[in-house]
């Protein structure tokens, strides 16, 4: 049995490719286009694996998804290849819209020309897991909590585009009968993340004595999950979740931007005690445009229905994640040579 995981040279893809190949229960086929944000090196150990398979392909390609289809017969399909991040969307949202919502309906019209053409078990099986993100809800204020029947309000072409992506899963549910599961998940933190995002510039520009940008005041909220807990729960929602069903996922540990910053900055000075105290280096900057006030999800539902938790605290997953990229230092040069000189100097 062979599953697909599209986005898998990913962040989050990989980690879930990586755990796949691990437990060694399925062949994997890894569909990515490799974009700036893909890398074979973050699969580099599982790619000597007889479970690991790779194409490079682009979701929007519906010849070449459709042979892919063909010739792996998948049991299951995890769709996570998009363009994921916020500050690129406003400066360039025409990829956005190309991969996320174009890619999307290539994923879900190939995979329904192949699903309705099993029979007994194998098509009764089959799953295609939409993976989507708490940003297609918009912005909450100070109380309350994103939960699966929260009304759609996305405010960046990022979240604009995955949220139609959202939109077009559930009608291949509901018109063609494709059975589609969609999970919604906070921010996600942890090894493998592209040196552009919160979290991985404030571990490297700390290690360089550079300036550590916050957008506004940094009192925007977000919820963190460590990625490895984000792919179990996917296992899990594939596994056994109820087919045309949405699960929140995340990880109860709401924090302003401005905390996670001094949390890193606090791991750092344990680390590297001469140059501390890492926070003088903080700086405010210039906001995003449109920047969401605060997410933060109910993800009683999986909870409760699927028996997922997560199985790390953020103070213990933000150590690992300062460990790993200091350990691992390669991979960053590897996957992010021109744009860690431009951004990190
Ligand atoms: P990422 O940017 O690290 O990885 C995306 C992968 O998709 C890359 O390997 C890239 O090469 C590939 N890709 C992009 N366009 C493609 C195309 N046209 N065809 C084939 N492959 C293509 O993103 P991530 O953070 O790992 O996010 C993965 C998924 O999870 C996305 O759908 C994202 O919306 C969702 N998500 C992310 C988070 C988060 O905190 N990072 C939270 C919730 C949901
Ligand atoms: O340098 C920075 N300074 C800063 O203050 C960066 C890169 C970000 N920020 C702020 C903006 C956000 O409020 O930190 C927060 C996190 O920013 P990002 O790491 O860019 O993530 P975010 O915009 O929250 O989106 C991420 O989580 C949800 C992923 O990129 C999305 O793909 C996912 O859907």
């Amino acid at each position: 049995m062979t599953v697909f995981v599209t986005g898998g040279a990913g962040f989050i893809g990989s980690a879930l490719a990586r755990d796949l190949i691990d437990q060694g229960k399925e062949d994997v086929l890894i569909i990515d286009k490799l974009t700036y944000a893909g890398s074979l090196e973050s699969l580099k150990p599982v790619s000597n694996s007889p479970h690991y398979h790779f194409s490079q392909t682009d979701i929007c390609d519906r010849d070449g998804i459709g042979a892919l289809f063909t010739k792996y017969k998948p049991s299951a399909v995890y769709h996570l290849a998009a363009e994921s991040h916020v500050d690129r969307s406003i400066d360039g949202p025409a990829d956005f819209v190309q991969t996320n919502l174009v890619g999307t309906f290539t994923m879900l019209d190939a995979a329904y020309h192949y699903w309705r053409a099993l029979e007994g078990a194998t098509k009764e099986s089959f799953r295609f897991l939409h993976v989507s993100t708490d940003e297609v809800y918009g912005e909450l204020g100070p109380e309350g909590l994103f939960s699966e029947t929260s009304p759609y309000d996305p405010n960046s072409p990022y979240s604009a585009s995955k949220a139609g992506s959202d939109h077009l899963a559930r009608a291949w549910h509901r018109t063609y009968g494709l059975p589609v599961l969609v999970t919604n998940c906070s921010n996600n933190y942890g090894p493998y993340q592209f040196p552009e995002k919160l979290l991985p510039v404030i571990i490297l520009n700390c290690l360089k004595s550079k300036e550590l940008p916050v957008y506004g005041k940094g009192e925007n909220i977000r919820d963190w999950l460590y990625v490895e807990d984000h792919a179990a729960a996917l296992q899990q929602v594939v596994a056994s979740g109820e087919i045309g069903e949405t699960y929140m996922i995340g990880g109860r540990a709401e924090r302003t931007n401005i905390d996670m910053v001094r949390s890193i900055c606090k791991i750092m000075d344990k680390k590297f005690p001469e140059k501390a105290p890492h926070e003088d280096l903080i700086r405010f900057v210039t906001d995003r445009p449109g920047h969401d006030a605060r997410y933060a999800v109910d993800c009683s539902k999986i909870e409760a229905e699927l028996g997922w938790s997560q199985s790390l605290d953020l103070e213990t997953g933000l150590e690992k994640t300062v460990d790993w990229y200091l350990e691992n230092l390669d991979w960053v040069k590897a996957v992010a040579a021109d744009y860690t000189q431009e951004r990190l100097g």
